[in-house]
């Protein structure tokens, strides 16, 4: 092997050992963290600073997610994660307490005006949820359009 050869494959390995170190890198739990600002009646986060709504979250299964809320409106909010099909089965009820949902990953955060609160879990199973505010005062805040997509991929 001559040395133009022989620098050629070092070049292939290094390259190809990158390759793989950030397949094995972006494939990985990581720990990911969301800031939001609960209005009337919206998530303000990062790329979102709409009326109604909130910035799709997108997480891995697996992934360590933090989630930072400051309650920045004049009443109590709430940040709930939940199934999407339960989500849309509370709307429809038009907030009926009893039937209030079971928050997945044991995500649960209740903000009065002024307070900062921060959860942190583990997003176990992949799949399509929401993340919204069940509270009535006396309209169900998610039916005025206060949730958004949180999004647990493979
Ligand atoms: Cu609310």
């Amino acid at each position: 092997m001559n040395r133009t050869t022989l620098i050629g494959v070092v070049i292939v390995i290094v390259a190809a050992a990158g390759v793989i170190g950030y397949l094995v890198y972006a494939s990985s739990p990581q720990g990911k963290r969301f800031s939001l600002e609960a209005r009337e009646f919206a998530f303000i986060g990062e790329g979102f600073s709409g009326a109604t709504g909130g910035p799709t979250l997108r997480v891995k299964a697996g992934d360590t997610v933090t989630v930072a809320v400051t309650n920045r409106g004049g009443i109590a909010h709430e940040l709930m994660i939940v199934e999407k099909q339960e989500h849309e089965e509370m709307v429809a009820k038009k907030g009926d307490m009893e039937a209030h949902p079971n928050p997945a990953f044991g995500s649960m955060i209740e903000l009065d005006p002024g307070q900062s609160k921060t959860i942190t879990f583990t997003a176990g199973t992949p799949g399509e949820f929401v993340y919204a505010c069940y509270e009535e005062t006396p309209q169900l805040h998610a039916g005025l359009g206060m949730f958004s997509r949180f999004i647990v991929e493979r």
